[in-house]
């Protein structure tokens, strides 16, 4: 064993964001990009020497030969165990569970996420804490400083072994450990739901399509959906994990996965739509002719969570990212729960769920997660709606017209304006925070404003304080506007506008959300000024 200490400079810009480093997979791709980025996460999170750290990605293009670099430099830096999906594949959720189980000081997760992949598309990289969450930003600011001043690294001369055959083989002075990267999750979900229920619910003929779109979920829904609980063949569409994910994006939203939502607005609908994204964290599911907005599906999933087998314990507490709608929180309210209010991304949500004050989390991008790991887990979202379905013998479109019956509706949507320049989106969102003494009292689209603030966020466990993480302003009607730029984008600068209002009348509650918030729109645009900024008529993407 030969272990290379190759000087370097500095790398500009690699500085983590909502979750972990993300770019375009040429610039992954240059020579030391990612072996500079590898050796400042090792330095960022104190070393890896004798340590146990689990590798794995969602398959998109480089992933492999992204692995066996990682695996040279852990061996170099003297890691004792690398434990490795098989063919360098793991979901999110599943990595997140192998670190639990494990319990290994921390992994290394690859993948850009619902970004599209490819040679022309994005490759990312996300380190994991031994909770199996996400890397705080304690330790993610650690990380890009150690970026900011690296000067070597070190990596085995050796080559990397094959990833393909399971079992034990050795890297220098590291075991490099193959696993199933289904077999565990699948563990893990038997104990969280009724795996016989789901089953008769199959027998009894309801009908599900399930959208892998071409990403790491296939594997897993194919073992578990099709294997197990004995669904007919062909319920997990684009099963098979592609490198560029079929040259689509893998994010399960109305524009990308839109054939998916066709069908559930068709007369050939099935009983359940369901998808997944790229790295299998996040979730999206349909009823016939209606699409569960990820907002909705947090509160309802709360509601119902006692019908699973994994949650009798009861609900703790629930957590939602701040531009989340407030419909959990009037299931909080209900069942007499915290809620928590954090910043977007699921690295808030780790220190919640480790002090047991949480047990379901939640975010308006299509996540949910619960305390089983500590990562949004898309699979077990679409398990546990079938669990929830089969117990109350419901429709999903009736289980969500009697919780707004019951609470009440949150219309919810997010506008998103993607690829503008990184100039005018700073300078929109600077020009925000400069008016927001301004905003209370004035009126926009005839929408008063009651409120206005710059999202700041205290970490009721340890104290730590995160600011500037989006603007909120409050309509004297209880509307809302959110606004924050995306940091998980690789060009320019992606603006996102979260729109709500809450409706508590059934009568009202059948109509279409972009009608309902007509006026909020207009209010939002008035107050941010984008049409005239951005120079677009139309968002990129309606959620
Ligand atoms: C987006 C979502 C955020 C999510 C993050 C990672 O971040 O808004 O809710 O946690 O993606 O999701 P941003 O900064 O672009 O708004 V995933 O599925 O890409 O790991
Ligand atoms: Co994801």
């Amino acid at each position: 064993m030969t272990v290379e200490t190759v000087s370097t400079a500095p790398i500009e810009g690699q500085k983590p964001g909502t979750s972990g480093l993300r770019k375009k997979t040429a610039v992954f791709m240059q020579p030391g990009y990612l072996e500079n980025y590898v050796q400042a996460v090792i330095e960022g999170v104190g070393g890896v020497k004798g340590r146990t750290i689990v590798v794995g990605g969602d398959g998109r293009y480089f992933n492999d030969k992204a692995i066996g670099i990682i695996l040279r430099i852990l061996a170099a830096n003297g890691a004792e165990r690398a434990i490795v999906g098989q063919n360098g594949m793991l979901s999110t959720p599943a990595a997140s569970n192998i670190i639990r189980k494990r319990k290994t000081f921390g992994g290394i997760v690859l993948s850009a996420s619902h970004n599209p992949g490819g040679e022309d598309g994005d490759f990312g990289l996300k380190f994991n804490i031994s909770n199996g969450g996400p890397a705080p930003e304690a330790i993610t600011d650690a990380i890009f400083a150690s970026t900011k001043s690296l000067n070597e690294y070190r990596i085995l001369k050796d080559a990397a072994p094959s990833l393909a055959a399971l079992g034990e083989t050795r890297l220098g002075g590291m075991i490099v450990e193959i696993i199933d990267p289904v077999a565990d999750y699948v563990i893990l979900m038997e104990t969280i739901v009724d795996f016989d229920r789901i089953r008769k619910l199959f027998e009894s003929g309801f009908t599900l399509r399930f959208d892998a779109m071409h990403a790491i979920t296939g594997p897993y829904a194919k073992a578990i959906i099709e294997g197990i609980l004995g669904a007919p063949a062909g319920t997990v569409v684009n099963a098979t994990p592609l490198p560029d994910f079929g040259g689509h994006h893998p994010d399960p939203n109305p524009v990308h996965a839109a054939e998916l939502f066709r069908l559930m607005f068709s007369s050939d609908a099935p009983d359940m739509g369901a998808a997944s994204d790229g790295d299998g964290d996040r979730n999206i599911v349909l009823g016939r002719g209606i699409s569960v907005s990820p907002s909705d599906s947090l509160a309802v999933l709360a509601a119902n969570i006692h019908h699973a087998k994994g949650y009798r314990s009861g609900l703790k507490g629930i957590a939602r990212s701040m531009p989340t709608s407030r419909a959990a929180d009037r299931v909080a309210e209900k069942l007499k729960v915290d809620l928590f209010e954090t910043p977007t991304g699921w690295k808030f949500f780790g220190n919640l769920l480790d002090a047991g004050r949480v047990t379901i989390c939640g975010e308006e991008s299509a996540g949910t997660g619960s305390d089983h790991v500590r990562e949004k887990d898309g699979l077990w979202a679409i398990l546990l709606w079938l669990d929830i379905v089969a117990a109350r013998g419901q429709s999903i479109a009736d289980i969500v017209a009697e919780h707004w019956r019951t609470y009440g509706r949150d219309f919810y949507t997010r506008h998103d304006y993607e690829g503008i320049s990184t100039a005018s989106g700073d300078q929109l969102m600077a020009d925000l925070r400069g008016a927001l003494e301004t905003l209370p009292g004035r009126s926009f689209a005839g929408l008063k404003v009651a409120s206005a603030d710059d999202f700041a966020y205290e970490d009721p466990t340890d104290g730590s304080v995160t600011r500037h993480q989006g603007v909120r302003v409050l309509f004297a009607n209880d509307a809302r506007a959110v606004f924050r730029l995306s940091g998980t984008g690789t060009e320019g600068a992606t603006l996102r506008v979260y729109l709500e209002t809450f409706e508590p009348d059934p009568s009202r509650h059948d109509q279409d959300p972009q009608d309902v918030l007509a006026d909020v729109i207009a209010a939002a645009d008035a107050i941010a000024g984008i049409r005239e900024r951005t120079g677009r008529t139309a968002p990129d993407v309606i959620t």
